[in-house]
């Protein structure tokens, strides 16, 4: 064997490397869900079965993920989770994100909401100890609450290709979800997980309504189907009147055309 055959250390690391350097295809949509780590337990002590700041915490992370990750059209989140819409196609000169190499548009992305969530909790709770000693009694409530959730919150993040006529179809999955997870939410802050076994979203409504007069339906829109943000008029717009995706598939299916030239 000639020396020039022999590989260095080097390229025989980078060898090992590249066997999982694997890249997302270009020019399809790109699908990336992050997703709180162990949420169930993060969330202990927070409002149930919405927590209002926890939403806000949600929606800063998702306007500094469009801000941040080039090519992200849309943010869609619910619960502890946000699902984010990738394209590369606005130009033919368009880059695509990070060459669409997964393993780092999924590290990349993981660690950004992470840093977001904590720095916006973080910052929070700097604005409410001003008042923990004072008379602001609610003010008081959230510091105490949140100055336990400060700096710990973790999250993943998977990102894959998924063909544009399904792009529709894979955010109406997550606000199916979202729905289900709504109504369940609701029925365990009212009702005992004994009295709740072998109940469906349709059982869990009416009991909701009979013993306590409530109507899932007149909840908030962002509580019952999740919100979504994204750019328009050259800022960010958080939108909480959300339509129900299967009725009005252009709301999602226009982030996937080539925006008109200036
Ligand atoms: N109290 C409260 N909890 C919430 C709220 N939104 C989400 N959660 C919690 O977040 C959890 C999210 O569920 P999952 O993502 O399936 O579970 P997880 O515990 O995060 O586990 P992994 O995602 O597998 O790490 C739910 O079980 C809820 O307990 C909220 O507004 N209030
Ligand atoms: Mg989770």
């Amino acid at each position: 064997m000639s020396n020039s055959k022999i590989k260095t250390l080097s390229d025989r690391m980078k060898d090992y490397e590249s066997v999982s350097d694997v890249k997302l295809t270009k020019r399809t949509p790109v699908i990336v869900r992050i997703d709180g780590k162990a949420f169930h337990t993060f969330t202990r002590g927070l409002d149930k079965p919405f927590d209002e700041i926890l939403s806000q915490v949600m929606q800063y992370v998702c306007e500094n993920l469009i801000l941040s990750v080039q090519g992200c059209k849309l943010a869609y989140t619910q619960s502890d989770e946000i699902s984010l819409l990738l394209t590369d196609w606005d130009k033919l000169t368009t880059d695509s994100y990070f060459d669409y190499r997964l393993q780092k548009v999924c590290s990349v992305i993981a660690s950004a909401a992470t840093m977001y969530f904590n720095k916006f909790v973080t910052q929070k709770v700097l604005a409410w100890s001003g008042y923990a000693n004072s008379d602001e009694p609610e003010n008081l409530d959230l510091f105490n609450k949140w100055q336990k959730k400060m700096g710990i919150a973790m999250f993943d993040a998977r990102a894959f290709n998924i063909p544009k006529e399904d792009v529709c179809n894979y955010f109406l999955w997550r606000q199916q979800d979202a729905s289900r997870n709504s109504i369940q939410s609701l029925g365990q802050s009212k009702f005992s997980q004994k009295q709740l076994d072998k109940k469906n979203t349709s059982d869990i409504q009416d009991m909701l309504m009979e013993k306590y007069n409530i109507n899932w339906n007149n909840l908030e829109t962002k509580w019952k189907r999740g919100f979504c943000v994204y750019r328009k008029d050259e800022g960010i717009f958080c939108d909480t009147e959300i339509p129900l995706f299967n009725k009005d598939r252009d709301f999602i299916d226009k982030f996937l055309l080539v925006p008109e030239e200036e």
